[in-house]
């Protein structure tokens, strides 16, 4: 009876164990001809992982004859290769054929010194190839004769090659592409066709890090789809209005950075009804004309104009920007912020950058009429002495980060309110504290304005800031151990 009872018991965890390893290995072993990988000597010293959508395929230092029989035996699993990334291989040519009929999606061939890439090398992949990135390179041209059956690809890069001109129609065929991306070249001239053919869908074009003189507008003509177009780290010294007209229509983004720029001429962007975003930061801008943004008015929400020559916040150009979330003023030579420097344009700021200028004084309705916006001020790195009371109270409360370290404060009793928030309600609003420091007076030089000596502040909270001021310096001077000495010794010495 028992040993029946047992028995059924066993039987019964039997089934059990046997019923969850039947899940265990339905779920965890791959199923032969559905996402499998090659035999790993096969392919050595290619490397392949198995995905939920497909094999993954890496090789690294080899050479062409090693990658084409790894290839080959990748190849002939008839598996869907999601990512076949070549890096620091010797391959001075990409051959021809050499991925033929490898139904792989998308290719990377990374720091592999190519030069020379065969018209047929990618012969045979036309419906299923979606990105290819060539970058890191030494290519010397647009390998146009090897691009143009592509005509799924939907993003390209060149970046990091030594193309110095782009020749006309050398993305034809490309009639897929959204992306583009030539960054870090040497592209000093594109023909005014050089993107015939692709015009029909391109959103993204990156000409970043490159000889450019010139915004290349012929060029551009057709690109009417484009809503990125970043030209930063070229060589550009002027915007002529008209010559981003091409573009116009859907451009949202506009990098211009790191160029040449001295100045922004009226209706510099006025053909670009949808542009939101705007980076001029590290041109040599010192001029930007009362009209510059014109026509931005119910679009441009980020400008960066950092580290540039202003000395003063261009208001006047900025005042009909209603939509203005960031304004991005780092690194000039702004030494005030004047009443009303943000009306009315500043309904809407969220950021403030005006970290790193020559700012000394702030004035009293200096961020009238930002009133719940703004989240993030960044103040440090100027020459400010005080804070007024009045000039923050009301921004304050919605401050995510207020950063005024690295200022020569004087640590008297237009600062007290300040010392107070911060080690209060302000402590974790105030960004690096312990390098908020005072400058002044001499003996509090250096110590964050948070640890100064309480009994330096207690005659303030009450006392207007004047005659606040004057008891503060004679608690300065009775404090002084050494005039105290002098003065005993001089009473004592009449009487
Ligand atoms: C590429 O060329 C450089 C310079 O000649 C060399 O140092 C490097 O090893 C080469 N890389 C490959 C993968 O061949
Ligand atoms: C732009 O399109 C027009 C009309 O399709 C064509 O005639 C012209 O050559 C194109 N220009 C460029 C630069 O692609
Ligand atoms: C801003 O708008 C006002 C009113 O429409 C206009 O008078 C003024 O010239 C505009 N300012 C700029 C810089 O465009
Ligand atoms: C900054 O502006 C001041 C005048 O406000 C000028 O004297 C100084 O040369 C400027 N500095 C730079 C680096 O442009
Ligand atoms: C900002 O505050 C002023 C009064 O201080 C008020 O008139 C204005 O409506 C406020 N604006 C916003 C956007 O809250
Ligand atoms: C500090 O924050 C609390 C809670 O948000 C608020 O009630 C109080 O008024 C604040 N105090 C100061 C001095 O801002
Ligand atoms: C991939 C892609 O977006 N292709 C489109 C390119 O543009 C043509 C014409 O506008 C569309 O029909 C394609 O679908």
């Amino acid at each position: 009876m028992f040993s029946n009872k047992n028995g059924t018991i066993r039987n019964c965890c039997y089934y059990f164990h046997l019923a969850v390893m039947t899940v265990v290995m339905l779920t965890h072993l791959p199923v032969k001809g559905q996402h499998g990988c090659p035999n790993r000597v096969l392919i050595r010293p290619c490397t392949c992982s198995e995905k939920l959508v497909g094999l993954d395929v890496t090789c690294k230092g080899t050479n062409v004859h090693q990658l084409r029989e790894a290839i080959g035996n990748v190849q002939q699993t008839r598996q869907t290769v999601r990512y076949l990334k070549f890096t620091n291989n010797h391959l001075p040519k990409l051959p021809a054929l050499l991925l033929a009929d490898v139904d792989v999606k998308n290719i990377l061939v990374l720091d592999c010194n190519t030069s020379n890439i065969d018209k047929l090398a990618f012969t045979g992949l036309g419906d299923k190839l979606e990105t290819l990135d060539l970058s890191n390179n030494l290519l010397q041209h647009v390998p146009s004769g090897a691009l143009g059956t592509l005509g799924l690809l939907t993003s390209l890069s060149l970046n990091y090659n030594r193309i110095e001109n782009i020749h006309a129609s050398a993305f034809r065929g490309l009639i897929s592409l959204l992306r583009l991306y030539l960054y870090g070249n040497r592209i000093k001239f594109i023909d005014n066709l050089a993107f015939l053919g692709i015009g029909e869908n391109l959103t993204r074009l990156n000409l970043g890090s490159n000889g450019l003189t010139s915004i290349p507008s012929q060029s551009l003509q057709n690109l009417t789809t484009l809503r990125r177009l970043q030209l930063p780290h070229n060589q550009i010294t002027v915007i002529l209005p008209e010559e981003l007209r091409p573009v116009g229509a859907h451009l949202d983004t506009l990098d211009l950075a790191q160029n040449l720029l001295e100045e922004i001429p009226d209706g510099a962007f006025e053909f670009l009804p949808a542009l939101s975003s705007l980076d001029l930061e590290g041109n040599c801008i010192s001029y930007i004309h009362h009209g510059a943004f014109n026509g931005l008015e119910d679009t441009l929400e980020w400008v960066k104009l950092g580290r540039n020559n202003l000395v003063s916040i261009p208001m006047t150009s900025l005042q009909n920007l209603s939509l203005l979330r960031q304004l991005d003023l780092r690194g000039n030579n702004i030494s005030r912020v004047t009443e009303h420097a943000f009306w009315p344009y500043g309904i809407r700021l969220k950021y403030i950058y005006l970290q790193d200028n020559q700012i000394s004084e702030i004035e009293n309705n200096a961020f009238f009429p930002i009133n719940n916006t703004l989240r993030w001020l960044y103040l440090q790195g100027n020459r400010l002495t005080t804070l007024h009371k009045t000039t923050f109270q009301h921004i304050l409360e919605n401050l995510v980060i207020l950063d005024v370290h690295n200022n020569p404060f004087l640590c008297d009793c237009n600062v007290a309110w300040f010392r107070e928030w911060m080690r209060n309600n302000g402590s974790i609003v105030v960004s690096m504290p312990r390098e908020t420091c005072c400058q002044n007076p001499r003996d509090l030089k250096g110590i964050p304005m948070a640890e100064a000596p309480n009994d330096r502040f207690h005659m303030c909270s009450t006392a207007s800031s004047s005659s606040c001021h004057v008891l503060l310096s004679i608690w300065v001077l009775i404090s002084n151990q050494c005039i105290i000495t002098n003065f005993l010794a001089w009473v004592i010495g009449y009487t």
